[in-house]
C-alpha cells in the first residue's frame, strides 16, 4: 500500500506486532504540548519503562519529517520533548504534516487513528480532550471524542481534567455510543482527584475482564473505542476543591488573553502547572504511569484471550 512508504515501525514494535505480542501505544502531544521540559522526558522513557516491565512493547507515535513513526528512538523522543516547532496534530492535521514533511505530535484522536492503521488495540495517556467548559457557547468540543466513536482502540487514562465540562463530556461519549468503563471505581475520575462525583454504569476489577470486552466488541463488529478510566492512586491525588481555584484561574487567564482553538488544551495546561507551581506535574506524571502499566496488562491479557481464540478455530 502506498502509506507504507510513509509508515515507519521501530524493529521492537515491528517484531512485536509480528508475533502477535502485547504493544501499548503512546502519544506526542502530552510530551510536546502536555508537560514542560525536562519532566516531559523523564515520564516519556519512564511511561515506556512501565509498559515494558509489565510485559508488553511500547510503540510512542508520531510525525517523524512526515512519516508516520510508530515507536520512537531516544533521540526522537528527546527531539520530540525539546523541539519548539512541533505541530500538535489531531485527526484534520495528519495530512498536512505528512505532505509538508512536519515533525507533529499526536494528540489521543491521531493518535488512535495510527495505532488502529498499525493494528494495535491499547493505547495508554493522562488525560483526554473533551467538551469544554462554556462549550455552548464556544462549541469547543475536542476531536478526541468523535474518534471514539469511530476508531476501535481502548484508550487507558485518568478521566478528564476538570478544565472540562465532565458531565458534558460523558453526555458526548454516551449520545456515540461510547463504553466508558471504571477500573476498580464506580466514579468517573477527574484526572488528579479520584472522582468527579459522577456514577459510571459500568465498573470492571481485572485487566482480564477489559481485555475480554474489547475482544467482545470487536467481535460483534461495534466499531469505535473504549474509554478505560483508572483514577490517579490515592497517594498522588489533589481534592477536587483543592485544585478547583486554580482551574478557574487558568479559564479566565484563557479568556482574557483571547486563547482559543487547538491553543486552548495546551495553554490551560501550562497555565494549571505555574499556578499550582509544578505541585499538578507530579500528580501528573504518577497517573500517566498508573494507567501505562494497566494498559500493558490489559494487552497482555488481550494477546492471551486471541491466542487462545484463534486456537480454538484450529
Ligand atoms: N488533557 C490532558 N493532557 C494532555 C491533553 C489533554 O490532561 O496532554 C492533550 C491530549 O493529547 C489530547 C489533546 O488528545 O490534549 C486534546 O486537545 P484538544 O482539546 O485541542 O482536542
Ligand atoms: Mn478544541
Amino acid at each position: 500500500m502506498s502509506w507504507m512508504n510513509e509508515f515507519v515501525l521501530s524493529e521492537e514494535v515491528h517484531e512485536a506486532l509480528n508475533a502477535h505480542a502485547p504493544v501499548v501505544a503512546l502519544e506526542s502531544t502530552i510530551i510536546s504540548h502536555g508537560m514542560p521540559f525536562p519532566q516531559n522526558l523523564e515520564v516519556a522513557r519512564s511511561v515506556e519503562d512501565a509498559v515494558r516491565e509489565n510485559g508488553a512493547v511500547p510503540a510512542t507515535i508520531a510525525i517523524v519529517h512526515g512519516r508516520i513513526a510508530v515507536g520512537l528512538s531516544s533521540d526522537q523522543l528527546e527531539h520530540f520533548a525539546q523541539a519548539k516547532g512541533v505541530m500538535k496534530c489531531s485527526r484534520r492535521d495528519l495530512p498536512y504534516a505528512i505532505t509538508q514533511q512536519l515533525n507533529g505530535a499526536t494528540t489521543v484522536a491521531a493518535t488512535m487513528i495510527i495505532a488502529e492503521m498499525a493494528g494495535i488495540d491499547v493505547f495508554a495517556t493522562g488525560g483526554i480532550g473533551g467538551v469544554h467548559r462554556g462549550a455552548e457557547l464556544s462549541f469547543d468540543i475536542s476531536a478526541d471524542l468523535n474518534e471514539f466513536a469511530h476508531t476501535s482502540v481502548a484508550v487507558i487514562s485518568a478521566g478528564a481534567k476538570a478544565i472540562l465540562d465532565i458531565p458534558k463530556t460523558l453526555e458526548y461519549l454516551e449520545t456515540w455510543g461510547v463504553p466508558v468503563i471504571g477500573y476498580r471505581t464506580k466514579h468517573f475520575p477527574a484526572f488528579y482527584s479520584r472522582s468527579s462525583g459522577i456514577e459510571l454504569p459500568k465498573t470492571l476489577d481485572s485487566a482480564h475482564d477489559i481485555a475480554a470486552f474489547i475482544h467482545e466488541k470487536k467481535r460483534l463488529n461495534l466499531k469505535g473505542g473504549v474509554l478505560v478510566a483508572n483514577p490517579i492512586p490515592e497517594e498522588f491525588e489533589i481534592p477536587a476543591d483543592a485544585i478547583e481555584p486554580h482551574i478557574a484561574q487558568a479559564i479566565e487567564m484563557a479568556a482574557s488573553n483571547g486563547i482559543q482553538g487547538k491553543e486552548l488544551t495546551p495553554y490551560l495546561l501550562r497555565t494549571l502547572n505555574e499556578v499550582t507551581q509544578g505541585r499538578s506535574q507530579v500528580a501528573n506524571e504518577q497517573l500517566v504511569l498508573h494507567n501505562a502499566r494497566l494498559a500493558a496488562s490489559i494487552a497482555v491479557e488481550l494477546a492471551n484471550i486471541k491466542k487462545k481464540r484463534s486456537f480454538i478455530a484450529l
